[in-house]
């Protein structure tokens, strides 16, 4: 907090916060958690068609591998998505002007390493700046360096897996809030959960948001798709297998990576890429109270990555209620950017 000083009748301003606020509602230590934790690991698991949720890729190395993906050639969405904040950031900023949002409070939904929000604070100007994901010692570590870089802005971050419930505590600011979503993680939802989560963000009494700033990767060529999903150094390949050491911690399971492959595919009937793990040869895994055998072949879904047309998604933003719907995108038409108001 950056409140004056009162001297002497004289006010005299405290030196920019060193630290920004944390509130960590994701305590996976936590007995409560963690049982719902392993019940939903479990239920996922036991299924006919084993799943996991791709929020357990991110523990602390699985935000770093995420990190190392953004970084690969084959990997063009977060390059391109910062190519389009580069040549449209002054567009952007007169979109929220003209909609009268001044100095917004910068809700970043999944925001990881802060990095697209860095690029962008300079240029949108918000009054707080509010960094959330479920890596939350990874979220941490990055919300101090986006303080670094600016002293003075009020920061707020929250440990917080949102997937389940988007709900604020009150030290979000509740004027202005512009919800920020970069990177195409709305794809992860199916479109039914995608729009259920947009209609609460557009529900004026529910996110209490003036609009969305959504990053959404676009059809395209299956061969640029699936090597995004399938680098040749084998990133991604480890990203994926590195959950199952998350789910072993989480779990207390017994999971051996090197018995499990990477497989990333395009489903077009779906327009999703799927990634899963598939077992290289029989075997079983166990945890306290249950067992699971597996089959060579059998596979474990990892991920949906949905893929949305410039129709699609502002026929979806409409439909949860959002108005003055407005994109950017880049030469190739890969990746939009959309602006949403409420
Ligand atoms: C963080 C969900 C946007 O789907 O492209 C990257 C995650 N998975 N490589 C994506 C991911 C494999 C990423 N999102």
């Amino acid at each position: 907090m950056n409140l004056p000083l009162n001297l002497a009748g004289l006010s005299v301003p405290l030196p920019p916060a060193s630290s920004p606020q944390f509130i960590n509602l994701y305590t996976e230590s936590q007995p409560r958690q963690a049982l719902s934790t392993a019940r939903e690991l479990t239920e996922g698991l036991i299924a006919g068609k084993a799943s996991v949720a791709p929020k357990f890729f991110y523990d602390g190395l699985g935000s770093k591998l995420f990190e190392a993906i953004t970084e690969l050639d084959e990997y063009y969405p977060t390059r391109t998505e910062a190519g389009i904040f580069e040549a449209c950031h002054a567009q952007i900023a007169a979109t929220l002007a003209e909609a009268g949002i001044h100095r917004p409070c910068l809700i970043d939904l999944g925001a990881g390493n802060c990095a697209k929000a860095t690029a962008l604070i300079p240029h949108l100007h918000p009054d707080q700046y509010v960094p959330i994901d479920i890596s939350v010692e990874f979220l941490k570590g990055a919300a101090e360096q986006v303080q670094n870089s600016f002293p003075t802005l009020d920061i707020v971050g929250l440990g917080m897996d949102f997937s389940a419930r988007l709900m604020l505590p009150e030290e979000v600011q509740s004027h202005d809030r512009v919800f920020f979503y970069p990177g195409s993680s709305l794809g992860n939802f199916s479109p039914d959960e995608a729009l259920q989560f947009l209609q609460h963000i557009a529900n004026p009494a529910q996110g209490k948001a003036r609009g969305l700033l959504l990053g959404i990767d676009l059809v395209k060529d299956t061969v640029t798709l699936e090597a995004a999903y399938d680098d040749a150094l084998g990133v991604t390949a480890a990203f994926n297998k590195n959950l199952l050491l998350n789910v072993n911690t989480l779990l207390q399971s017994d999971f051996k990576v090197r018995q499990w492959r990477h497989v990333a595919l395009f489903n077009a009937a779906q327009s999703r890429i799927e990634m899963h793990l598939e077992a290289t040869c029989d075997l079983s895994v166990r945890w306290p109270g249950h067992e699971r055998r597996f089959r060579a072949g059998e596979r474990i879904h990892t991920e949906n990555s949905y893929k949305y047309t410039l129709e699609g998604m502002k026929a979806l933003l409409q439909q949860a209620g959002f108005r003055h719907i407005q994109h950017w995108t880049d030469p190739n038409q890969w990746f939009a950017l959309f602006w949403a108001a409420v």
